[in-house]
């Protein structure tokens, strides 16, 4: 945690009137947990000042929040603030730029500058962890109401993998104890998370069923849209049980794969043994050591990505071996 930077960042938010928070592409819960957790922060500490979350918005995330009608004109002497993003091309509103100052928080491995501020802890293992470093930090002045403090438990929780994840530690457990005190109600967030339909049980039994392991241990899946069509799940939902390959001994890594919209291949990538973000960055993508995605393109790539994931996957177990 770096005092001085949130002290600049939590000034800037303080002059400024106008303020547009932004999240990346194909959102997820902690990017809306932690815009709509900073918005009910400022809106409910300074009512006067504007406050937008830009966000794309999915079944799943909108249990967070409703994302904001953005014109040209909402970026003009505006503060940007963009959450949970590690590159400027994964912003989901590109206008960010247009802003008179550009703030960037973020825990992901650093991948571009491109803020005026640039925030990136990787130390904090959600972004909305950061968040409520800043709000701890100012808590005299600052004020929540129990819409955010659910907000930023939606984001930690997602991106901890309900507190199982590196990276939880203390001031994990430190941070979230205070949305107790503003009002969190818990029940409501593992309700929500707990509910499956039973299309999607139906597709995991398929899922189970039918994944794949390469010669060295990656076990991975393929999403096929034909498969989708089926069981009548969505894309988000089928990708949304990637750990559910993670309970193999012999598999320190394994990759759920896609086809999102305008035909292209991402990936999924997830590891209890070596690092893979530099596996990531090598396919248009990056993240975290432990959790990364990739942009492939074509299924023929991805080939491709599981031949090195697998080259990775050999290296780490010799290595093992040897210690
Ligand atoms: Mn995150």
């Amino acid at each position: 945690m770096n005092k001085e930077m949130l002290k600049e960042i939590f000034n800037e938010i303080k002059t400024r009137n106008k303020i547009v928070i932004h999240t990346h592409e194909r959102p997820d819960g902690d990017c809306t947990g932690s815009a709509y957790g900073l918005k009910d922060i400022i809106k409910t500490t300074w009512p006067d000042k504007e406050v937008y979350v830009a966000a794309e918005t999915s079944d799943f995330v909108s249990f967070n929040g409703t994302p904001d009608v953005i014109t040209d004109e909402t970026h003009n002497g505006a503060l940007s603030i963009v959450l949970d993003t590690a590159n400027r091309d994964r912003v989901a509103d590109k206008r960010f730029a247009d802003a008179d100052m550009v703030i960037k928080i973020d825990h992901h491995i650093k991948v571009d500058e491109f803020g005026d501020i640039d925030y990136v802890d990787t130390s904090r293992p959600a972004a909305t962890l950061i968040i409520l470093d800043l709000f701890l930090m100012f808590e005299d002045e600052l004020k929540m109401t129990k819409d955010g403090a659910r907000a930023l438990f939606f984001g930690t929780l997602t991106d901890t993998g309900r507190f199982k994840y590196s990276g939880v530690d203390g001031d994990t457990f430190r941070n979230v104890a205070k949305l107790y005190d503003y009002g969190l109600v818990a029940s409501e967030v593992y309700a929500y998370l707990d509910t499956r339909t039973e299309e999607l049980t139906r597709f995991k039994g398929y899922f189970l069923q039918n994944y794949s392991k390469t010669e060295n241990g990656v076990a991975y899946f393929k999403v096929e849209n034909e498969v989708l069509e089926r069981f009548g799940v969505t894309l988000e939902e089928a990708t949304s049980l990637v750990n559910e390959l993670g309970y193999f001994n012999d598999c320190p890594v394994w990759i759920l794969m896609a086809e999102y919209e305008e035909s292209i291949v991402r990936a999924r990538i997830r590891s209890k043994g070596p690092a893979i973000n530099l596996l990531a960055n090598g396919f248009n993508g990056g993240g975290h050591a432990m959790a990364s995605g990739a942009n492939l393109g074509t299924w023929d790539v991805a080939e491709k990505l599981l031949i090195e994931a697998d080259a990775l996957v050999k290296e780490y177990k010799e290595n093992q071996k040897q210690d």
